[in-house]
Formats: C-alpha cells, sequence, structure tokens
C-alpha cells in the first residue's frame, strides 16, 4: 500500500451507537479519500491474527470479544501524511485523554471501547489494509 495510506475500522461499539455516517463525514471533511469501504464482523481467530501484536496484554482476551461482538466499518484512506494524521483526527487511546474535537473524544466511551482504529505506522497500514480487502476492492 502506497505511504499515503492508512487503514481504519469504525469499531462494534461507534456502529451499535449509530456513529457511522458521522464518523465517516469527519473523516471525508478532514482531507480523507476512502479508497476501500465495508461493513464486516471479524471471526475470533481473526481478531487474534489482527491484535496478536498485543496477545500478552492483560486485555487482549476483551478486546478480541469486543471486536467480534458486531459489525465493523473497515477502510483504507488516502492522504498526504495520511498515518500520522489519521492518529491525530481520532485523538489518545483513552477517550478522557483525547484531544477535544477528536473522533475518540465525540465518540469513544472508554479505553477498550474507542469507537476507532488507526494504523500506528506505514508498515502496519499496508498490513491490515491487506488484512481486509483484495486489491480489487481498493479503488
Ligand atoms: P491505539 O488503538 O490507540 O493504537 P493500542 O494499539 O495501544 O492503541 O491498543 C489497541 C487497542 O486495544 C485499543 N484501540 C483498545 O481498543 C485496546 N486497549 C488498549 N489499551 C487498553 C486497556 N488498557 N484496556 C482495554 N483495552 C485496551
Amino acid at each position: 500500500m502506497a505511504e499515503n495510506r492508512t487503514f481504519t475500522m469504525i469499531k462494534p461499539d461507534a456502529v451499535e451507537n449509530g456513529h457511522i455516517g458521522a464518523i465517516l463525514e469527519q473523516i471525508n471533511s478532514s482531507g480523507f479519500r476512502i479508497v476501500a469501504l465495508k461493513l464486516t464482523q471479524m471471526t475470533k481467530a481473526d481478531a487474534e491474527q489482527f491484535y496478536a501484536v498485543h496477545n500478552e496484554r492483560p486485555f487482549f482476551g476483551e478486546l478480541v470479544e469486543f471486536m467480534t461482538r458486531g459489525p465493523i466499518v473497515a477502510a483504507i484512506l488516502e492522504k498526504e501524511n495520511a498515518v500520522e494524521d489519521f492518529r491525530t483526527l481520532i485523538g489518545a487511546t483513552n477517550p478522557e485523554e483525547a484531544a477535544e474535537g477528536t473522533i475518540r473524544k465525540k465518540y469513544a466511551t472508554s479505553i477498550g471501547e474507542n469507537a476507532v482504529h488507526g494504523s500506528d505506522s506505514n508498515e502496519n497500514a499496508a498490513i491490515e489494509g491487506a488484512f481486509h480487502f483484495a486489491g480489487r476492492e481498493m479503488f
């Protein structure tokens, strides 16, 4: 995936709470182009693989349970400096520490159920995008 792309998921909490439209609108109006987009649900095996880097963390089981409990919106986004700019747009992992106006500040309910995912590097953006999308689903 190109270096100006990132990968995001609107997580089950934000989908359940009806925030898909508002979050996509904020992403669009912040200058990101949607390259790939779908509503999907991860299996337990999918989530364990996606979050394998966290498998020693005490919250791993809780994280897998949460991320598989309902549908998510997966998307690849394009913009100059996409990874860093998207992390700024979503705000800190803990919504209590997230800056005013960020997606997590507005829509997340806790550090575990924090509304959106954003890749933390160009390398992971490519891996995570390829995990969810085939080449013919990227535009
Ligand atoms: P970020 O999503 O901001 O990159 P990471 O990579 O540290 O944060 O954590 C990945 C995901 O794991 C978070 N989005 C959140 O859902 C969950 N998580 C992180 N820290 C905790 C925690 N202390 N308790 C419960 N869940 C957590």
